[in-house]
């Protein structure tokens, strides 16, 4: 089996093997890493942390500013226990392309950095001796890769990156490596889908298995109460007076699988379940047919000196200081996140827009600049590769992310791209109905999908925004144009666009909207750059939404600053956090709160 795709858990028949720790490294400059059979072993390499990205540990600019191929190795010592079960090694995120050998041997090649593999290693695995992985990482960027930019060689020969987004390109083994030990007769995956008739749920299942064995569900409530069993590979549980999944007040109920044949259990694998149904009905999102108001933030995966690294403290701290703000949801801008991340959400009722890294589509290094400007900048679909292998690579980690994600409540909705060129030229639109026929085709139950509109990206301009379920608007009148004593006419062109969104009929809800703010800088009257300027705009635009009614969320950028490429816009980063990266609150936090905690959830809901 090349790819298990659940994610992996500890059972009475499965076992999981953390790699975590120091691993060898080498950064490989003339790329002769091959040649010299680093497959085989790093001869001289140093000592890194995994997981992490390896670019903040580093106090030279050269390995900061890394790019090209570098190289991980680790060894470990397999059990003998393992001979008659299936041993896979999981990568829970390599950036960006990667290479795997096993004892040397090339086992696995994986593009896009923000999504699992896994390999299998029965046939490589070694007893009583060391099995050695390797691992040979490329982190340049082009218009193929997921995010997309690209690279310059400087005079003396080093390769500088070129996002065309506006993060700090991290890379390396950003997320755990572990040992996946199954039974060889195994549950494989798991799609669920659910609606409801008045107070009853129906949850239709599929299991996928390998080798021998039937399938049992049972599903128990919060109090460990057994509410249904059924049997089969395919069905339907059905639970009486069922406690719906909620946004903000989750009930999770515990799904058990079971492999079995007379009495033997071969396998046993168990999901939290939150049971809900989302669709969108006129200009509204629905969660269990109730209009639902989404009131949040973009993010980011980003700490100091772990860069985009796994960090599980700055993930609690994260959802802490949402639920204290009074969100209730966020997007996974602009990459799929850390799967604990959405166990997480699924725990506490968090609603997520589960966004793919298709950002940088758009052939600029300072794209909310340009489109705000409206510079001319090349279109970036009229590209014969962009129409050929960037889509082929953008619908594989569509496909894994829907696989991968599928399963949780949290998730309620698709962001496949933001910030596309969708002005440029016709040539986006088979681009597009390529990606969303794809979605709906995947995901089962057809979440609604979308992608983050860019501000050249206008009702009577965007060749789009019809294959959309709901509008996603990214905008920043009052920042980047109309900032400072323009303020005022930067609201009213806001008011105008919306005006024309409203027309639409669709759902539209704000993704971006924010202004770079140094905390603890003040000024009467404010300017830009001030956290009363950050005040002002906030409240601004926030009259506005409550005027229109097609608005059904708000997202602000972002929820916290953090590191971006250096240059003249941005000061140690971008800083329209409303928490600084060490996660301490703005000024503007505290007002935002209040304006959060009084909206219900179905704020707009009852026309
Ligand atoms: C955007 C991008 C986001 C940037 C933000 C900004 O439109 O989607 O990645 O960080 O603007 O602050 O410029």
């Amino acid at each position: 089996m090349a790819n298990k795709y659940l994610y992996p858990q500890n059972s009475a028949t499965r076992q999981v093997v953390d790699l975590s720790g120091m691993w060898k490294f080498a950064f490989d400059f003339e790329s002769e890493g091959d040649v010299k059979g680093y497959k085989n072993g790093i001869p001289d390499g140093i000592l890194l942390p995994v997981p992490a990205s390896f670019a903040d540990f580093f106090t030279e600019k050269l390995y900061k500013e890394y790019t090209g191929d570098f190289w991980y190795e680790t060894e470990f010592y397999a059990d003998i226990a393992w001979a008659d079960r299936d041993v896979d090694i999981r990568f829970y995120a390599a950036a960006h392309v990667a290479e795997v050998y096993f004892n040397g041997e090339k086992v696995a090649y994986h593009h896009g950095g923000f999504l699992p593999f896994t390999i299998n290693v029965n046939k490589q695995l070694k007893y009583g001796v060391p099995n050695r992985i390797v691992v040979k990482l490329n982190n340049e960027l082009s218009h193929t890769t997921l995010p997309c930019g690209e690279y310059k060689v400087l005079k003396n020969g080093r390769k500088l990156t070129a996002p065309y987004f506006d993060f700090f390109n991290y890379s390396g083994l950003i997320r755990p490596v572990k040992l996946v030990i199954t039974p060889k007769n195994s549950i494989v995956d798991i799609t669920l889908n659910h609606r409801t008739e008045s107070k009853t749920a129906y949850t239709d299942y599929t299991v996928e298995t390998v080798g021998a064995g039937n399938v049992n569900v049972e599903v128990y409530d919060e109090k460990h109460k057994k509410v249904a069993a059924v049997s089969g590979n395919n069905g339907t549980v059905e639970i009486k007076n069922a406690h719906l999944w909620q946004p903000l007040n989750a009930y999770l109920y515990t799904f058990e699988f079971t492999l079995s044949d007379n009495g033997v259990i071969y396998d046993k694998y168990s999901l939290e379940v939150g049971v809900r149904t989302v669709k969108v009905v006129g200009n509204r999102i629905l969660i269990n047919e109730t209009p639902v108001y989404f009131k949040g933030f973009g993010k980011h995966e980003d700490s100091a000196v772990c860069g985009r690294g796994y960090n599980l403290p700055f993930i609690k701290r994260d959802f802490e200081l949402m639920k204290w703000i009074g969100a209730n949801s966020f997007r996974t801008s602009h990459y799929p996140y850390s799967e604990e991340i959405y166990q997480l959400a699924d725990r506490e009722g968090f609603l997520i827009i589960d966004e793919l890294p298709a950002v940088g589509m758009l052939v600029s290094t300072r794209n909310a600049v340009d489109a705000a400007t409206a510079a001319k900048i090349k279109p970036f679909f009229e590209e014969e590769i962009v129409q050929t292998v960037t889509l082929k690579n953008h619908i594989n980690t569509l496909e894994e992310c829907v696989q991968r994600d599928k399963n949780h409540a949290s998730v309620v909705a698709w962001s496949l791209l933001n910030e596309p060129d969708t002005t440029g030229s016709e040539k986006a639109i088979p681009y597009f109905k390529a990606l969303f026929d794809k979605c709906a085709e995947l995901d089962v139950q057809k979440r609604p999908r979308s992608f983050a509109h860019i501000i050249a990206s206008q009702p009577d301009k965007c060749l789009c925004t019809h294959l959309t379920d709901f509008v996603m608007l990214n905008r920043y009148y009052g920042w980047y144009l109309l900032g400072g004593y323009e303020l005022e006419d930067g609201f009213a062109r806001l008011d105008e666009e919306l005006t024309k969104w409203d027309k639409t009929g669709k759902p539209v809800m704000f993704t971006e909207y924010g202004t770079d703010t140094l905390p603890g800088l003040t000024r009467l009257p404010a300017i830009q750059w001030t956290e009363n300027y950050q005040e002002e705009y906030l409240e601004g635009y926030h009259k506005i939404f409550d005027k229109h009614d097609c608005i059904m969320g708000e997202q602000i950028w972002n929820f916290a600053d953090f590191q971006t490429t250096e240059g003249i816009i941005r000061v140690d980063g971008n800083k329209k956090g409303i928490f600084t990266r060490e996660r301490n609150p703005k000024h503007v936090a505290f007002g935002l709160k209040k304006r959060w905690d009084k909206l219900p959830v179905n704020y707009k809901g009852n026309k």
